[in-house]
């Protein structure tokens, strides 16, 4: 027997599979379809990481085992190729991004064929190829002629000193991500789309899908939808009211001062009554330069100038507030205004220390005596109105839960929960208050100051005013340019671009000029899972039959929910992936863009992969050495060793370290599955042929269906490292044996095919079995036989081991002795004596307290 050879066995078996190109799926079969996505990735230059691997190589085991189950299983790639980091290498080297692209994605597309997976390569996509960003292009006219897309002034992260807008990930605790400069605010001209017109059904189909829960509770958070109320306080002396947005109205009563957000309009309009608006307004500039991150941490004290010479109505006891403006409320939140309730919010509370503001307690922990607080604060501000206090003072806390009202007038002694509508509802009698529902869900920033990304395909005319680009000029391709940094003022490095610029308009035929931003780089991975249904369509994003075909709901789908059967990826990606392309797919679902059979959600189920952290449980990065590169895996020990140890070495779903004894026990093991060849029976001729003649090995058997069942259903619930281990010890089982069957070693090799394909395809066709071993029919258990197995009892007289008989683990005490008694070693033994006892314990032994017969 030659030694195992990952090297020629793999390159064999990739180049023959592609040859025979047995993983195109057809858009025409009368097998059952299953539609499997894997997040395509962003080819950068760094190559594939082993992160990378752990989603591709568990989904591959799926699309593999359900090929072998008889679907028609559409598992694309592509490439989501636009982006910052190749932006700023063609920065620094000059090196246009369309070549840089080129190179990685062919590195990348070489890496992932090394480990084997099994991509239909002829659907492959790329985001940056203007045959694919025509239809993004489209998406956003489609989205303008609507009117969710929208030009609007908007803050952008600004390095002062690299003079350019930064993305949100590209500051780093405030600052550059490059230079390390504290970024400012900065406001910009920018395209936005409309995602709050969605945030509802968001949160509402999730109700639909298979996602992990904790996908759903962090898309709901992000989306952070807020029941209410608006109240609305006069301001004294003047006719204007401000409305304020509140969760809890049931702690007006304790409501000490209002809260203007620093862009807040009405400060503006009450301009001439501010005794000290110079200072507030320098307050405002300087909170204009901070970037939102600091505006909301929690770390940073709490800032704020108070209104002199105004004052607020308290609309439930008429009482005079102060009104301060103060950074940490945000205008686009709410009504950008808020009632200042500092005994039961911790902002609040933070804020009325420092400015010395009273603090009134209104609520009463309802497991608290009436009578009796629990501490005592000489500190509380306000003495005549308070006495005790429920606060914890020494711990600087609020108390922010529910409770009984205290000191609220009529409402004093009703529960919060009540006193929430009942308040509500009084002041709405009189016409200050409204219910209200907000979401922390933002209008999405469509807009990059850049260069590699989708142009945005507008036009603006002076006459005109914005235009879209008519839908026969598209694509609007993104021009050649020699100098990719963005300008001096933030423009887009297109805005030097003038000859491209410079345009007809669609609708006067006057001078026009193209818009210089592009798209996000979250743009091309909106709708990319549509295109792979239809990859080469230049007529529609993709034909609808097609789509139909691929994600309608399966005759037999229960709930009759239609989209991509399974899709995985990082966790990263559920708030902004995964939430934006939702949106994009309900817009093009009601535009009749996608057929309506499919169904409102764009992925049926969604599962996500752990990362995979370096040696030691730190993060794997470039500094700290510690970056596995995958390809030095395949080379050292093959892609199958690769493969297997990705799946082997934790529950999928959970972040986990790199071990290099782990890869090489692993390795040990294909070693293993390649020498139990030998134990093969070669003399019977096919798999088929079970040698019933000889003994039939019982425990064998059994274990074979039970690794059947539980490879099965593991692969299906992601538990890839029990299958791993199931099959295991299936091998040492089958390495005791004098020797094994074809058969049963043929049901071994399709089992583990999914997970190792190059090694059990050479085995496969070592054995001499027909066709590939991954286009075998999946293996069926017997139920019969997983649910007797066969154990070992030790047969014990008094106490010592006379003898092991092997039975069914369900056998009855009553049968276990029979059994027993029937065994010549106990026989012999027991001749002349007489049984005083009988111990039976199941799965385990049988002791007989025997005694010699008088
Ligand atoms: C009074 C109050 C008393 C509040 C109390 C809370 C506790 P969520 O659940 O996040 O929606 N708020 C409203 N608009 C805001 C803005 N633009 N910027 C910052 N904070 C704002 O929280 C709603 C609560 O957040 C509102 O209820 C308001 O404070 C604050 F014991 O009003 B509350
Ligand atoms: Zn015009």
């Amino acid at each position: 027997m030659k030694k195992y050879n990952s090297q020629k066995i793999e390159k064999k078996w990739q180049r023959t599979w592609e040859k025979m190109d047995i993983f195109r799926a057809s858009d025409r079969s009368r097998r059952p379809r299953y539609y499997l996505l894997v997040e395509f990735p962003y080819p950068s230059g760094e190559g594939l990481h082993v992160g990378h691997c752990r989603s591709y190589i568990g989904l591959d085991v799926v699309a593999r085992k359900r090929r072998m189950q008889g679907f028609n299983v559409l598992f694309p790639m592509g490439w989501d190729a636009f982006g910052l980091p190749t932006e700023n290498f063609a920065i620094k080297t000059g090196i246009h991004p369309i070549i840089v692209t080129r190179k990685n994605t062919a590195n990348f597309k070489r890496q992932q064929k090394k480990i084997g997976l099994s991509f239909d390569w002829s659907r492959e996509i790329n985001t940056t190829d203007p045959e694919y960003y025509k239809w993004t292009q489209w998406i956003f006219l489609q989205l303008f002629k609507k009117g969710l897309a929208y030009k609007a002034k908007m803050p952008i992260n600004w390095c002062p000193k690299c003079r350019i807008g930064l993305a949100n990930e590209e500051v780093i605790e405030g600052n550059c991500e490059r230079c390390g400069t504290k970024a400012v605010r900065k406001e910009k001209e920018q395209w936005m789309l409309k995602i709050t017109k969605y945030a509802e059904r968001l949160i509402q189909d999730l109700a639909e899908v298979d996602y992990p829960e904790k996908v759903k509770v962090s898309q709901k958070e992000w989306i952070g939808r807020s029941e209410g109320w608006e109240i609305l306080f006069k301001i004294k002396d003047s006719g204007l009211k401000i409305p304020v947005f509140t969760t809890r109205v049931d702690t007006l009563f304790g409501c000490t001062y209002l809260v203007l957000a620093p862009e807040h309009p009405i400060i503006q309009s009450i301009k001439s009554k501010i005794l000290n608006f110079k200072s507030v307004e320098k307050y405002i500039e300087k909170s204009k330069k901070k970037i939102e991150k600091e505006r909301i941490s929690e770390k940073k004290e709490k800032t704020g100038i108070k209104l002199r010479g105004v004052a607020a109505i308290n609309p439930v006891n008429n009482r005079k507030v102060p009104i301060f403006v103060a950074d940490y409320v945000m205008v686009h939140y709410g009504t950008g205004a808020i009632m200042a309730v500092p005994a039961h919010d911790q902002r609040d509370f933070d804020f009325a220390k420092r400015y010395n503001l009273p603090i009134i307690e209104v609520i009463r922990p309802a497991d608290r005596p009436a009578d009796r607080p629990a501490h005592r604060s000489a500190e509380i501000r306000s003495p005549q109105i308070l006495r005790r206090s429920y606060l914890r003072q020494a711990d600087q806390q609020a108390y922010e839960g529910e409770g009984v009202l205290i000191n609220s007038g009529r409402f004093t002694g009703m529960k919060s929960e009540d006193a929430k509508e009942r308040i509500g509802q009084w002041l709405s009698q009189k016409g200050l208050a409204k219910k209200a529902i907000h979401y922390k869900l933002r209008d999405w920033i469509f807009s990059r100051q850049r260069y590699w990304g989708e142009p945005i395909p507008m036009v603006k005319c002076q006459k005109c005013g914005w235009l879209p680009v008519s839908e026969k000029d598209l694509p609007v391709k993104l021009p050649r340019i020699k100098e990719y940094k963005p300008t001096e003022e933030g423009e887009s490095p297109l805005a030097k671009a003038e000859s491209w610029i410079k345009t007809k308009c669609p609708k006067c035929q006057g001078p026009a000029r193209r818009e210089t931003d592009v798209m996000p780089n979250w743009a091309g991975s909106n709708w990319y899972y549509l295109r792979y249904c239809d990859p080469k369509n230049n007529k529609k994003l993709a034909d609808p039959k097609k789509l139909k075909y691929w994600m309608a709901p399966a005759r037999r789908s229960p709930k009759g929910v239609g989209g991509v059967d399974w899709y995985n990826g990082g966790m990263e990606h559920t708030t902004l992936h995964l939430l934006y392309s939702r949106f994009i797919y309900k817009f093009l679902w009601d535009i009749g863009a996608v057929p309506k059979v499919i169904g409102s959600e764009p992925y049926k189920k969604r599962t996500s992969h752990g990362i995979i952290l370096g040696k030691g449980g730190i993060k794997m990065s470039k500094s700290k050495g510690n970056v596995i590169n995958p390809e030095e895996v395949i080379k050292e020990h093959g892609a199958d060793t690769l493969r297997v140890y990705e799946m082997f070495m934790g529950p999928f779903e959970q972040m986990i370290p790199w071990d290099t004894k782990g890869v090489k026990g692993v390795k040990r093991f294909l070693e293993k599955v390649w020498k139990l060849q030998e134990k093969i029976n070669q003399k019977s001729k096919t798999k088929d042929q079970n040698d019933k003649s000889k003994f039939k090995n019982k425990k064998l058997e059994s274990l074979i269906h039970k690794t059947i069942n539980k490879v099965s259903e593991d692969i299906e619930n992601l538990k890839f490292n029990t299958a791993v281990s199931a099959l295991m010890i299936l091998a040492n089982e089958m390495e005791q044996q004098k020797e094994v069957s074809k058969k049963d070693y043929s049901v071994f090799l399709t089992l583990l095919s999914p997970l190792a394909p190059h090694l059990t395809e050479e085995l496969w066709e070592k054995m001499g079995f027909r066709g590939f071993c991954c286009q075998q029919k999946w293996p069926k258990y017997n139920p019969k036989l997983i649910r007797e197995e066969g154990i070992t009892l030790v047969v014990q007289i008094n106490g010592k081991v006379r003898d092991k008989i092997e039975v069914e683990a369900g056998i009855s005490k009553q049968q276990a002795k029979k059994l027993a008694l029937a065994q010549e070693k106990i026989k012999k033994r027991l001749v002349g004596k007489e049984i005083k006892k009988f111990i039976f314990v199941p799965r385990k032994l049988i002791n007989f307290v025997a005694v010699d017969k008088k």
